[in-house]
């Protein structure tokens, strides 16, 4: 059976030449005639991974080529991830899979709704990657891949592949959990070293505004995957440790020019506080004020 990869950027590319260069069957789908010609001119993907790089000629088509598709990987970002899938859905088989790999959360749910036909599997991923330019990527992190069924189901026998593939990875009878910690994560850390305009480690001098919002995003968890909220201040603290000398992902978008995932992330939180009738009002004022240094640099708050 064959991949489907759409969204050849950072971690699509990851995949795809992982998945490649273990001889499993990859093809990618990218967005126009133009972008297409561009890859095929490129000669295939480029993987850096520990200072050696190889390219794989992974075959490419567009989204409207006729062939069915039974597992279709989705590694554009969450604001883009459904518009994608609605270019390409109608080629899906009756109970293909959908393996949705963005941050945050909102997006999924979204697309599962839209799309019950299908299986849509969902994946939290620790891993890091970054564009070095068109068509070639640094693997830049180790990390894991969880993969789970909120709707439950059994663990897909395709994961042998992966492992073929050297791709971490872990089936979890509980992913909304894994997404919901990564996300109370990416929201205490990420915002405010886009605020602060600092590396992860600066935060520390923080330390007030951190444990407020660790409180308020520990009570959200409690609501929605209560097994999440575990120690989250913790966990906040030795990530903050771990990834002390980096910008953090949302910063270095910011600082690009690109636009954020800030409504899967601080947006996703305070819209379920809200539905559930959670009074948030640190993560209210620190989603407040991010929209609108967003705002003031041009970029989407949305
Ligand atoms: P990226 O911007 O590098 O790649 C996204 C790709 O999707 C781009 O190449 C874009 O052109 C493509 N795309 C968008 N719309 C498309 C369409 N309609 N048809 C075809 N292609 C389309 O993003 P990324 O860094 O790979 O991140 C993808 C998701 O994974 C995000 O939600 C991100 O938060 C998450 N994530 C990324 C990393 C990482 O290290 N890069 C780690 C963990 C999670
Ligand atoms: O995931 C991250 C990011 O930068 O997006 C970390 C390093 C955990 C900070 O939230």
């Amino acid at each position: 059976m064959t991949w489907h990869i759409l969204g050849a950027g950072a971690l699509g590319s990851l995949w795809a030449t992982r998945l490649a260069r273990a001889a499993v069957p990859v093809r990618l789908i990218l967005r126009s005639a133009q972008r297409l010609g561009e890859y095929q001119r490129s000669g295939g993907l480029n993987l850096k991974e520990d200072g050696r790089s190889s390219v794989q000629r992974i075959p490419a088509e567009l989204p409207d080529t006729p062939v069915p598709i039974e597992r279709l990987l989705v590694a554009c970002k969450a604001y883009d991830a459904e518009a994608a899938i609605a270019q390409v859905v109608s080629r899906l088989v009756p109970g293909g899979e959908i393996l949705l790999l963005q941050n945050g959360l909102g997006s999924q749910q979204a697309i599962a709704e839209r799309w019950p036909q299908a299986r849509c599997i969902f994946v939290s991923s620790t891993e890091g990657a970054y564009r070095e330019a068109d068509f070639s990527v640094v693997f830049a992190g180790r990390g894991q891949n969880w993969l789970g069924d909120p709707g439950g189901g059994d663990a897909p026998s395709w994961l042998d592949e992966l492992e073929r593939a050297g791709i971490a990875h872990i089936w979890s009878s509980d992913i909304l959990t894994r997404l919901w910690r990564k996300l109370a994560l990416n929201c205490a850390i990420n915002p405010l070293s886009v605020l602060h305009d600092c590396r992860n480690g600066e935060l520390l001098q923080h330390r007030e505004q951190l444990d407020a919002l660790c409180e308020e995003l520990g009570e959200l968890l409690e609501a929605n995957a209560s097994a999440a909220a575990c120690d989250l201040q913790v966990e906040v603290l030795r990530v903050i440790e771990a990834t002390a000398a980096n910008y953090s992902s949302m910063h270095q978008d910011v600082r690009l020019g690109r636009r954020t995932e800030i409504a899967y992330l601080l947006g996703h939180a305070c819209a379920t506080a809200d539905s559930l009738g959670l009074p948030v009002p640190k993560l209210r004022e620190l989603h407040r004020r991010l929209c609108e240094y967003l705002r003031q640099r041009g970029l989407p708050t949305h």
